[in-house]
C-alpha cells in the first residue's frame, strides 16, 4: 500500500475550525471535557466522519471512533488518534492535532481509494486532560480496563457539574454514534501529539519518535488549622494552616527540582477557607502534581514530601493529610513499533530524535493493551497548558506526512 500524501490545506482549514469551539480572546481553547464546547467538537469530528462513510461509534465512557473498513474485517483494527478536550486556559493544538491528523489520514486513503488490510480507526478519548473532572485520561484508562470505574459516576467537577449527568447529555448528543463496548482488541495504537516542551524545536527537528512516558503521581492535600480572629490572636495562639503549607511548601520546592533534573514538583491548585481578610484560616487545600522517570524515585519523593508536610503543620498545631488522586506508572512503548517509526521517518525523509514524554498521554493506558506508539511534532518554545500555544502550519502539515508514514509502515508489518 502507498498512502497518497496528506491534502495539508484540508488539515489546516480542519484544524481552524476545531479551533473556534471554545475559543477563547487569548487565542487558545476552554473545551472541557464533557462541556458544551466537547459536544460540539465531538459532533463535528462524527458528522466529517458520517460524511466520508466512515462508521461511527462511541463507547460507554463517549470515546468516539471513526472506522474505516479494510479487506478483513475481522482483523483488529489499527487505531489512530488523541483527544479534543483541552485545559481550561489550554492550546488549540494539543489532542487536536493527534485527532485531526489522524482523521486527515483517513481520508488521505479514502480520497486514493486504498483498501488497507484491516481497518483503521481514528479515536478522540474523552477527558485526558482530567481539568474539568480528575482524573485525566479517562477514556483510555476505562478502554484498557474494560470497563468505567463505578467510582467515577459520583465524581463532580471543579464547576460543581456532575460527571454521570455531562457523560449522559454526551452520549445522548450523539445518537448517530453506534455504541460499542468499553475496550476491545486493537492490533496497534499511534499518537501523534506536539511536543509540549522545548527539544525538538531546539533541535530544528521536525519529528519526535516516542519511546515511552515518565511516571505521574496527583495528589490533594488538606491542612487543618483553627480559624482564627486576625487581629486580636497572638502568634503563639494561632493555629495557621496557610503558615504550615507555606512553610512545606517553601522547603519542597527548594529541594525537589533543585536536587534532581528529571523530578517535576507543582502546586497547580490551592483553596484556603474560608476565605475572609480578617480570619486566620480554618483550612487549605492544594493539588500536587509529581513526575519522574522511575518509580523507585517516585515513591522516594512521595515519602519526604509527605513527611515535610506533616512535620510543618505539626510545628504549626496543625494536621496535614495528603491523598493520592492519580497514578500513572511510567511506560516504554512496543519497540516494534518505535522501529516502525523510525523506518518511516527515514523512508519519508524526515529527520528525528528518540525521546521520552514528560507529558503523560492516552498512548500510556493504550500500551497497556496493545503495541502503542507515538510521534511528537514541535511547538513553539515548548509552550503548552497555555493559550499562546503554537505549531507552525509547515509543522502541523509534516506531523500529519509523518504519521500517514507511520500508519503505511506499520500496516505493512502487522
Ligand atoms: O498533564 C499532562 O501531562 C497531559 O498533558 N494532560
Ligand atoms: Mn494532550
Ligand atoms: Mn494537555
Amino acid at each position: 500500500m502507498t498512502a497518497p500524501p496528506i491534502d495539508g490545506e484540508r488539515l489546516l482549514a480542519r484544524m481552524a475550525a476545531f479551533a473556534a469551539i471554545g475559543a477563547t480572546a487569548k487565542g487558545g481553547v476552554n473545551r472541557q471535557a464533557l462541556s458544551p464546547e466537547d459536544r460540539a467538537a465531538r459532533a463535528l469530528l462524527a458528522g466529517i466522519g458520517a460524511a466520508r462513510g466512515f462508521s461511527v461509534h462511541q463507547d460507554a465512557i463517549a470515546n468516539l471512533f471513526l472506522r474505516r473498513e479494510g479487506r478483513d474485517p475481522a482483523l483488529p483494527p489499527l487505531v489512530i488518534g488523541s483527544h479534543l478536550d483541552s485545559q481550561i486556559t489550554g492550546g488549540r493544538f494539543d489532542g487536536a492535532l493527534g485527532v485531526l491528523s489522524a482523521l486527515e489520514v483517513l481520508e488521505s486513503l479514502a480520497d486514493a481509494g486504498i483498501e488497507t488490510p484491516r481497518a483503521v480507526e481514528v479515536v478522540a478519548w474523552t477527558n485526558e486532560e482530567g481539568s474539568h473532572y480528575q482524573p485525566g485520561c479517562m477514556g483510555s484508562m476505562a478502554f484498557a480496563a474494560g470497563a468505567v470505574p463505578a467510582a467515577w459516576h459520583g465524581l463532580t467537577g471543579h464547576d460543581g457539574s456532575r460527571f454521570a449527568e455531562e457523560l449522559a447529555a454526551t452520549l445522548a448528543a450523539l445518537p448517530q454514534a453506534a455504541i460499542r463496548p468499553t475496550g476491545f482488541t486493537v492490533a496497534a495504537y499511534l499518537e501523534l501529539h506536539i511536543e509540549q516542551g522545548p527539544s525538538l524545536e531546539r533541535a530544528e527537528l521536525p519529528v519526535g519518535i516516542v519511546t515511552g512516558i515518565q511516571g505521574t503521581r496527583w495528589f490533594e492535600v488538606t491542612v487543618e488549622g483553627q480559624a482564627a480572629h486576625a487581629g486580636t490572636t497572638a502568634l503563639a495562639f494561632r493555629r495557621d494552616p496557610l503558615a504550615a503549607a507555606v512553610a512545606a511548601l517553601g522547603r519542597l520546592y527548594g529541594r525537589v527540582m533543585p536536587q534532581d533534573e528529571a523530578a517535576r514538583f507543582t502546586v497547580g491548585r490551592m483553596n484556603v477557607a474560608p476565605g475572609v481578610v480578617n480570619a486566620i484560616p480554618e483550612r487549605v487545600t492544594f493539588s500536587i502534581d509529581l513526575r519522574h522517570p522511575e518509580s523507585p524515585v517516585l515513591d522516594r519523593l512521595e515519602g519526604e514530601i509527605a513527611a515535610t508536610l506533616r512535620e510543618a503543620a505539626g510545628a504549626a498545631g496543625c494536621t496535614a493529610e495528603m491523598r493520592r488522586l492519580f497514578d500513572m506508572p511510567p511506560a516504554r512503548f512496543d519497540a516494534g513499533l518505535v522501529a516502525a517509526l523510525e523506518a518511516a521517518a527515514q523512508r519519508s525523509g524526515f529527520a528525528f530524535r528518540s525521546m521520552v514524554s514528560g507529558a503523560f498521554h492516552d498512548a500510556l493506558f493504550l500500551a497497556r493493551v496493545a503495541p502503542a506508539a507515538m510521534i511528537f511534532v514541535p511547538c513553539r518554545d515548548g509552550l503548552s497548558h497555555n493559550e499562546a500555544e503554537f505549531v507552525p502550519d509547515g509543522n502541523v502539515v509534516a506531523g500529519a506526512q509523518m504519521l500517514r508514514a507511520g500508519v503505511e509502515e506499520i500496516l505493512a508489518r502487522l
